[in-house]
Formats: structure tokens, C-alpha cells, sequence
């Protein structure tokens, strides 16, 4: 049996549950230094909370999440909670000396994670880890998107075009559930679906976005009230409604530090969209395109190739010299989401294990911060906005 790596999670509703699942699949998928325990899980309801670790496979279960941060027997804290509460949780464990994976976006607000980037770093002198779970970089086929690019094949990238589509609460009647408060959530698509697309621009293409011209939306302004549970007080109107905080809809353009320009579309009101994220990059010597929704395949149209023998290509993205797959299946069977939260838990653990920084970093993760927030200034001036540097000056 190799050392243990004991977990404690935070949280065990969606994102619980495709931890919940990477936890119990790594080891037995992958050959890591590590074993991964599933120690403990955390979550705000007696009954809920013992449910979830048993239905998780979460060996026990508090209403406390500070006693997983005080217990010795715990090394990581998998942090899968909503925003608001991420700085706290994370910057507690890093104090405590503990590693984190800490779900996005990184924070609800650029002080938060500047904080937590600098602790992560005070930490990483110690030897602790931390990682933001952007899931969709562990796609072998954006991993091979970010080779073709990174070994020259389209050329320099002049358009980077992303989006990131969700039909889930085109009903007016769709309750005001969390992700639809700002002081929960920090923003809305923007921050949750739009996070996602900025991270996995910036790391396919190696650029950073350094300006924005944004608009946001919020198409329905009043949702019922979810039920007592939800902590919501009665609506001021009184009429069993509340007021949605947080954007709907939010696109901008970007331009980018390498040269390249791009459109970036995130919504919750994209009719019969349902998780569809796709990226497209246009260059010089040929463009890559992305689609989740057949995300064992990547597009490759090569310009250099004589013109009459020019076309998009269909790249099946399942033999077994792409990374994580040969931890799977025999080409051609594939690979679905829920691999992709294996795959990063595998990529920390082994992290954790060799002593190196396990990515995508806080550092990272607040870089995305930052164009969020960018985002949201462009959006409420309507002016082109930078995006604030990372490091402060002095
Ligand atoms: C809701 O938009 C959500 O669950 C996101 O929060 C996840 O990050 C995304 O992978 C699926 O959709």
C-alpha cells in the first residue's frame, strides 16, 4: 500500500460528486505514489451530509468543516463549496499547512484572491500545494490543442473564439438558487461558465488577456424564493420573489499580450444549449477547434497543405500517447467529463508526490480573477478596460 493522501472535502453537491468520484476512481486508474483516502466530508446539513458520505464513499461526516482543517489525520482540503466561502475555507488550510483544491472560480472578488494566491505561495515554501479545478484543461484533446499550438502547426494565432452555452434557467420559474446571488456567487455566467473559457483560451494559446470591452445581462430580474432551507429571508415585495444579483449572459472582446484577438460569449439563456463549450483558434498556418460535446476529438484544418488537398480534419483524440488515456480504455472508446476531475486529482497527487507546483496555480486561477473583474468594469462603463496586473507594484 503506498502512503496515504487523506482528503477532506468541503461541500457535496455537484462539484462534490465529480470529486467524490475522482477521489475513488485515481488509484485505481492511475499508478501514483500517493493513495488517496477519503476521510471526511463537510456540508452545512446534518442529514445531507451523512447521506452524501455515504452515497460519495466519504469515510466520515461533520457539519463543521473547521474540524477537517484541525484534524491531523487530514493532508488536502478539497474545497467544492460555493464562492463566498472559498477564501476562508482555502486560506485556514494553507495556514494549517494542508494542500487545496479549491473549485472555480478561485474567489468571488480580486482582494479574495490575491489573498489566497499569496498565501499559496507563503505555503509552497512549506511544501504545500495548491490547485484551482479548471477540469477542462485535463481534456486529452485541449491538451493536444495546446502541443499544436505550442509546436508552431497553426501558425501565429490571430482569433480566439469561445463559448460557452447553458439553457438551465431560461424559465422564469427556475428558483433563485445560489448561483443567481452575487453575494454567494460573485457573479453569474460570467463567473461560472465564463471563467472557464478565459482559463482554457489562455492556456491552449499561451496568452493572457490584457483588455476587454464587455456587456452583461440579466434577462429575468425577480425568481421565486427556493425553499426555507435556502436561508433567504422573505422577499422585500413580499410576494415570494427575490432579486437575481447577477448576470445572465456576458460577452466581450479581448484583445490578448501575444496579438491575437478575441470574442467570448458566456450564457445560461442559449435555448437547447446545454453545456456546450467550444473554442476555435485561427492562425496563420491553419486553425483548431474544440467542441466539449464530442470531446474525444479535436479539428485541425492545416494550411500548409496543397490547396487541393485542404480541409478540416477530424482528429480522434483516443490513442494511447495522449496523455491520461492509456489509463483507460483501447483507442476508440473514449472518454467522457467525469475524466477530466480524475485526471486533475491524479496531476496533484502526483504533484504533491514529486514536489512540484501542481497547475493550474492560484496564481493562475487569480489571473482569471482579473479578467473577470476586468469584465465586470468594461460591462458597467461601457469602455474598453485593462485587466489589472497580477503582481502589484510596490
Ligand atoms: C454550472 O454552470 C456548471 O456546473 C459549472 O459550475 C461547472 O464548472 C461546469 O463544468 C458545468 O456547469
Amino acid at each position: 500500500m503506498s502512503e496515504q493522501l487523506r482528503v477532506g472535502m468541503v461541500g457535496y453537491a455537484f462539484m462534490g460528486a465529480t470529486h467524490s468520484l475522482a477521489w475513488r476512481t485515481v488509484n485505481h486508474a492511475f499508478d501514483l505514489p500517493l493513495s488517496a483516502r477519503m476521510t471526511a466530508v463537510s456540508g452545512r446539513s446534518p442529514e445531507g451530509v451523512a447521506a452524501a458520505a455515504a452515497k460519495l464513499g466519504w469515510a466520515e461526516h461533520t457539519t463543521d468543516w473547521r474540524t477537517l482543517i484541525d484534524r491531523d489525520d487530514i493532508d488536502l482540503i478539497d474545497i467544492c463549496t460555493p464562492g463566498d466561502t472559498h477564501a476562508e475555507i482555502a486560506l485556514a488550510a494553507l495556514a494549517a499547512g494542508k494542500h487545496v483544491m479549491c473549485e472555480k472560480p478561485l474567489a468571488n472578488s480580486v482582494a479574495e484572491a490575491r489573498e489566497m494566491a499569496a498565501a499559496a505561495a507563503k505555503a509552497a515554501a512549506s511544501g504545500v500545494r495548491a490547485m484551482c479545478a479548471f477540469n477542462y484543461r485535463r481534456v486529452p484533446a485541449v491538451a493536444l490543442m495546446r502541443k499544436f499550438v505550442e509546436d508552431g502547426r497553426i501558425g501565429t494565432i490571430r482569433h480566439v473564439r469561445a463559448s460557452y452555452l447553458q439553457d438551465w434557467i431560461i424559465d422564469p420559474e427556475f428558483p433563485l438558487v445560489w448561483r443567481l446571488r452575487k453575494e454567494l456567487a460573485g457573479s453569474g455566467a460570467l463567473g461560472d461558465i465564463g471563467a472557464h473559457i478565459i482559463d482554457l483560451t489562455q492556456f491552449v494559446t499561451g496568452q493572457s488577456i490584457s483588455s476587454v470591452s464587455a456587456l452583461t445581462e440579466t434577462f429575468v430580474k425577480q425568481r421565486p424564493l427556493p425553499g426555507a432551507s435556502s436561508g433567504l429571508s422573505a422577499s422585500a415585495d413580499g410576494n415570494g420573489l427575490g432579486d437575481v444579483t447577477v448576470d445572465d449572459a456576458a460577452l466581450f472582446l479581448a484583445r490578448l499580450d501575444g496579438g491575437a484577438i478575441g470574442t467570448y460569449e458566456a450564457t445560461r439563456f442559449a435555448t437547447g444549449r446545454k453545456n456546450a463549450l467550444r473554442v476555435e483558434l485561427n492562425g496563420s498556418l491553419g486553425s483548431l477547434a474544440f467542441d466539449f460535446e464530442r470531446l474525444n476529438e479535436l479539428e485541425y484544418y492545416d494550411g500548409t497543405r496543397p490547396s487541393s488537398e485542404q480541409g478540416f480534419s477530424r482528429i480522434l483524440v483516443t490513442e494511447a500517447d495522449h496523455p491520461y488515456i492509456a489509463a483507460w480504455w483501447p483507442p476508440g472508446h473514449g472518454i467522457g467529463y467525469e475524466h477530466t476531475f480524475t485526471h486533475e486529482v491524479r496531476d496533484l497527487i502526483e504533484a504533491i508526490a514529486t514536489g512540484q507546483q501542481p497547475t493550474p496555480s492560484f496564481a493562475d486561477a487569480l489571473q482569471v480573477q482579473l479578467v473577470l473583474d476586468a469584465v465586470s468594469r468594461s460591462a458597467e462603463s461601457a469602455q474598453w478596460t485593462s485587466v489589472e496586473p497580477a503582481l502589484q507594484p510596490v
